[in-house]
């Protein structure tokens, strides 16, 4: 009785040990494959030169801009330089609104400026700045109560 005990002891720490041993390779190839998979896909890296044309190559950006009760549903916009802007307008007031983007809030010097519409919807197409940094939107009409940052990253 006694030595059964024991044998059934020994046999059962080396269960134990044995199950150690698997719970450990199966950690380790779990690891090795999570490792395997999260390498993230290489990005090409542009060959050509900078100096060439930025609007070719530029990533297609959809946003939706609603106007309503005299605001814009979002006061910041973010994108990446360059990016081809599709920008779906909604105007949900019966006062006429538009989107324009200026270097700065002094709105002196326009990049894009889009048809003013009054109750509707159109499509504003335009190529976002190369270069990064926070430009200013701003609805023509309503220029101080209407205005957004638009950025660049
Ligand atoms: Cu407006």
């Amino acid at each position: 009785m006694k030595q059964g005990g024991q044998r059934m002891k020994k046999s059962g720490s080396r269960i134990f040990y044995l199950f150690t041993l698997l719970i450990l390779l199966f950690t380790l190839t779990a690891m090795s494959a999570c490792y395997g998979t999260a390498t993230p896909t290489p990005t090409p890296t542009p060959t050509s030169s900078p100096t060439s044309s930025p609007t070719t190559g530029g990533q297609a950006v959809t946003i939706d801009l609603v106007t309503r009760n005299m605001a814009f549903d979002k006061t910041t916009i973010t994108v990446p330089a360059g990016a081809l802007m599709t920008i779906n307008f909604d105007n949900q007031d019966s006062v006429p609104h538009n989107f324009a983007l200026y270097t700065d809030s002094s709105a002196a010097t326009s990049i894009f400026v889009g048809q003013t519409i009054g109750k509707g919807s159109l499509t504003y197409k335009f190529t976002a700045p190369s270069t990064p940094g926070s430009y200013f939107f701003r609805c023509d009409v309503h220029p101080t109560s209407m205005t957004g940052t638009f950025v660049v990253s």
